[in-house]
């Protein structure tokens, strides 16, 4: 079934914030600014985002409640970094149910593809795919390859191979690593087929270049960016958001 794509979509593009490093990095991300999830959602809402992708406790204390127009996007697996494993595991950590009392417009989750866990993800997400169909609210797939079989993540076999396990596991979004060049982020774009590819975003970099795949991202076919520390770790967030949403639509 397709699902309808306009609840976290404007004409069919799309720009999220993502804000969930704090569980997947730890706080060495943020600053005095930036750590209060309160200032950091106020750019979400600034009308630049599509969605603001949150775990479920940020959800709960901040997002509900608040008044905020940008739609939720519930994260429903994650780990920390503490744990080196070569080959990781995300577990889920809140259920298509919990996310939507938190008014969520779609959900989110992590596939390790290449770990050793990865039947255990797949298995999750196959679950969670089929809860959120029948509530009839879209699931975005983080596909990110990783672990010991996978020596480059960033390899653009490897992520156009990514993308079509997406489809094949039925994601409406991938989320995607950049390949580097149009012409192998246009593959990966093909290889996902009707499932749409959003790019993720990466740790801050100048902004001319963070722009500039931006720019090639789309070309390539993509609907759009979910993108977090380019934008909040910005000395000026909105202007990068404002940027970037010109880039998109
Ligand atoms: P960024 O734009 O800050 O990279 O956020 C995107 C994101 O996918 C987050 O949702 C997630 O916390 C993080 O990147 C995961 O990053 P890593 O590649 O280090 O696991």
């Amino acid at each position: 079934m397709q699902i309808d794509l306009n609840g976290i979509t404007k004409n069919g593009k799309a720009l999220f914030l993502a804000y969930d490093q704090g569980m997947e990095h730890g706080t060495t991300d943020f600053d005095e600014e930036n750590v209060d999830p309160e200032k950091v959602l106020r750019i979400a809402d600034s009308g630049f985002f599509t969605g603001v992708i949150l775990q479920k406790g940020i959800a709960e204390k901040y997002y509900v409640g608040g008044g905020f127009k940008v739609p939720l996007i519930v994260k429903l697996n994650g780990k920390t970094n503490l744990v080196k494993d070569e080959d990781p595991y995300s577990p889920q950590v809140c259920s298509v149910k919990e996310a939507l009392s938190y008014g969520a417009s779609a959900v989110g989750y992590t596939i390790y593809i290449g770990s050793e866990f990865e039947s255990k993800m797949i298995e999750e997400f196959g679950k969670i795919e089929q809860e959120a169909e029948e509530a009839g609210i879209p699931v975005i797939a983080w596909m990110y390859p990783r672990g010991r079989n996978v020596p480059d993540e960033s390899d653009p076999k490897v992520v156009a191979y990514a993308a079509r396990v997406g489809l094949e596991l039925g994601a409406d979004i991938v989320k995607i690593r950049y390949t580097g060049d149009p012409v192998s982020f246009h593959w990966v774009v093909e290889s996902a087929g009707k499932t749409k590819v959003v790019m993720m975003g990466g740790s801050k970099e100048e902004e001319s270049i963070f722009l500039e795949k931006v720019k090639v991202a789309m070309t390539a076919g993509a609907i759009g960016v979910a993108v977090g520390r380019n934008v909040w770790q910005a000395e000026k967030p909105l202007e990068v958001a404002e940027k970037i949403n010109q880039l998109i639509w």
